[in-house]
């Protein structure tokens, strides 16, 4: 494939979303072919187990359930949306990946690590992003922001702890990798973190453009 995989990664309210649209912005100014999208979801298929995984319901969601429907969503994405963009060159920004699952359904729910290698290595092959970027940031910040926009959904509604291993196992990933993570300060303000993406930017030109 000869695109370039990206992905942003970080707790609650970090500025994901945000920041995956100004980056991308910044790209196309460049006159780069950029395919925008986000996990869990990405195709109709995927944002209708997207659904199933945000929204809170009285019957518990076995913590294997909840694995196995972000991997089936990822299957979906990657055959529709992210292969077939790298294939023709695209640069992806994918809002949250697998990085995630292990943040999310290891650190948060305790699942094996090995058990979600197991899945990783199944669905996406050798797959795996060429830059990840970590919007880090203290778990009250972003729990005060996502809070900031009313109604919680199923993993907004888990309390202080479960967010500070989300956010423990990120930088504990990044730390094993650094040629692969790239951790941004998303606790200040948007413009200094726009400004960092900025910095990063040069660089990232060069990869995409060889
Ligand atoms: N999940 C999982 O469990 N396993 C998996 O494998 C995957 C996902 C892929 C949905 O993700 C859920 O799926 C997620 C994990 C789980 N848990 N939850 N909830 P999501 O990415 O859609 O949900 P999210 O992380 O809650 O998104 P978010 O809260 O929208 O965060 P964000 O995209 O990082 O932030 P944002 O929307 O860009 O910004 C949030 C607000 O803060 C907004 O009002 C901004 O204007 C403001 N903001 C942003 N940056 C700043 C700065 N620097 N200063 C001040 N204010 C700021």
């Amino acid at each position: 494939m000869s695109g370039l995989f990206i992905t942003l990664e970080g707790p609650e309210g970090a500025g994901k979303s945000t920041n995956r649209d100004y980056l991308a912005t910044r790209l196309r100014e460049q006159g780069i072919d950029v395919l925008l999208t986000r996990e869990p979801g990405g195709t109709p298929l995927a944002e209708r187990v997207r659904e199933l995984l945000l929204a809170p319901s009285e019957e518990p969601m076995a913590a294997d359930t909840e694995l196995l429907l972000v991997f089936a969503a990822r299957a979906q994405h990657l055959a529709q949306v992210i292969c077939p963009a790298l294939a023709r060159g695209a640069v992806v920004l994918c809002d949250r990946f697998t990085d995630a699952t292990y943040a999310y359904q290891g650190g948060g729910r305790g699942l094996s690590e090995v058990r979600i290698e197991v899945l990783e290595n199944f669905v996406q092959d050798t797959l795996r992003p060429d830059l990840t970027l970590v919007f880090d940031l203290p778990v009250e910040v972003g729990l005060a922001r996502a809070a900031a926009r009313g109604r919680l959904d199923r993993f907004e509604q888990e309390g202080q702890s479960f967010f500070e291993a989300v956010r423990q196992t990120y930088l504990r990933r990044a730390a094993l990798q650094p040629q692969r993570y790239y951790i941004l300060d998303a606790a200040q303000s948007l413009a200094g973190v726009q400004q960092a993406l900025d910095n990063l930017l040069p660089q990232l030109l060069e990869r995409v453009r060889g």
